[in-house]
């Protein structure tokens, strides 16, 4: 059955991993995959996650299937952390959302429903760069994949006027991919302004705004962080995408919660989107698992916790602006080039800049990891690690 199966592709970041795992050197470190880890090098679980965790096993309760669409409260508390408590979109019925298993389904089963929709023309816009699993989850839904400018390589910041030439210049009806806050692989972000921007030229040529919101919380706060689903909400724009993860932000990566949120032209609109969106996941995993949206809702249901949460958040992403700077710091006193740039990113990430070359030196030579893009996770560095890190670096850049 089977004797014609070629070897799939690998995923070049799950793979570094797996590479660095296999890595018998002592002190090895690995900038490659993007996962928050705490000053120990630990994934931290969350004190107002544990307490929840706690009163669930307590409560010791049966496991009975979930709604399709999955928890209810926890999809309420999704649309209100995600369009804001106030939102006139969640007033007036115009958003349909649903759990995911994680933000990736989200990715997918919105793809497959947005195919459906665009039929045999379906088109959709990537920054380039972007993660890899964008393009690969597009072009299997059946999408024609197109890129738009984003990353300057000069500047190290964001080519705003090669964006604006790129999207302006797709047909109505294209899905434009939007990155919310903390661009992953770059780290470079769009001001409230550049937004504005961005959004009335989707607005004028009819274009598809699907916002990717993994990481609300890393750069600002959560609320900051959703400026762009803000500006959309009050642009007028009828109708947008939002998939949210939780695996970042309440450091849940393998509980795999996330969500879907599709907002329509009107509430008749957003319920007949809530429909097809379960009839999409019933095809494909039936309904979501219980677990992490039990915890995401109890964190987020409690005014108490949720305070602790967005203080634990902020914990979080404190320590990766202070990595940041010391990073900055360190390279400079080395006598490195500028690497100011760094500051000026957001999120776990950032475009180091660093050549193939370099990244395979640092690799060979000194057992540190990052991605051939040059792409670094800033929030794997710590204060054990990141005189080593720095000196390597200036060496490499020498
Ligand atoms: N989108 C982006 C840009 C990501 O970096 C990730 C991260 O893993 C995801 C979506 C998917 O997140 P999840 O792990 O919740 O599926
Ligand atoms: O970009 C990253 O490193 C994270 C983690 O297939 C990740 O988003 C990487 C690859 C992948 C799934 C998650």
């Amino acid at each position: 059955f089977f004797a014609s199966l070629e070897m799939a592709p690998g995923d070049p970041i799950l793979g570094l991993t797996e590479t660095y795992v296999a890595d018998p050197r002592p002190g090895k470190i690995n900038l490659g995959v993007g996962i928050y880890v705490d000053e120990q090098g630990r994934i931290p679980l969350l004190p107002s996650v544990h307490e929840v965790e706690q009163a669930l096993a307590a409560a010791a309760k049966p496991r009975g299937y979930l709604p399709i669409d999955g928890l209810a409260a926890y999809n309420r508390l999704t649309q209100q952390l995600v369009f804001g408590a106030e939102s006139p979109l969640l007033a007036a019925g115009r958003v349909a959302t649903a759990q995911t298993i994680g933000g990736s389904a989200a990715l997918r089963v919105a793809a497959d429903l947005l195919k459906q929709v665009a039929g045999a023309g379906a088109k959709v816009a990537i920054s380039n760069p972007s993660w890899g699993n964008h393009h690969v989850v597009f072009r299997t839904a059946g999408f024609e994949l197109l890129e738009y400018r984003y990353y300057s390589a000069a500047s190290h910041g964001l080519d705003l006027a090669g964006m604006l030439e790129d999207l302006g210049k797709l047909e109505p009806g294209t899905v434009v991919l939007l990155h919310a806050c903390c661009h992953n692989p770059t780290g470079v972000d769009l001001d409230a302004a550049q937004w504005q921007q961005v959004i009335g030229l989707l607005k004028e040529r009819r274009l598809l705004p699907f916002v990717d919101m993994a990481y609300q919380g890393f750069d600002q706060d959560t609320e900051q962080d959703a400026t762009a689903v803000r500006l959309l909400a009050a642009s007028g724009i009828e109708a947008f995408v939002v998939a949210n993860s939780y695996s970042k932000s309440f450091s849940l990566y393998g509980e795999r919660v996330g969500a879907l949120s599709m907002v329509g032209a009107d509430r008749g609109e957003a319920e007949r989107l809530q429909s097809k969106i379960k009839q999409v996941i019933r095809t494909i995993y039936s309904s979501p698992s219980t677990h992490g949206a039990a915890l995401v809702a109890g964190v987020l249901g409690s005014s108490e916790l949720r305070a602790r949460w967005e203080e634990e958040l902020g914990g979080m992403r404190g320590r990766i602006h202070a990595m940041r700077a010391g990073f900055v710091e360190k390279l400079a006193a080395l006598g490195a080039p500028d690497f100011g740039f760094i500051n000026r990113q957001a999120g776990m990430f950032s475009y180091s800049g660093l050549s193939k070359a370099q990244v395979h030196r640092l690799r060979d030579e000194y057992a540190i990891y990052a991605l051939d893009s040059g792409r670094i996770c800033v929030a794997a560095l710590n204060h054990a690690n990141l005189d080593t890190v720095a000196a390597a670096v200036a060496a490499v850049t020498r």
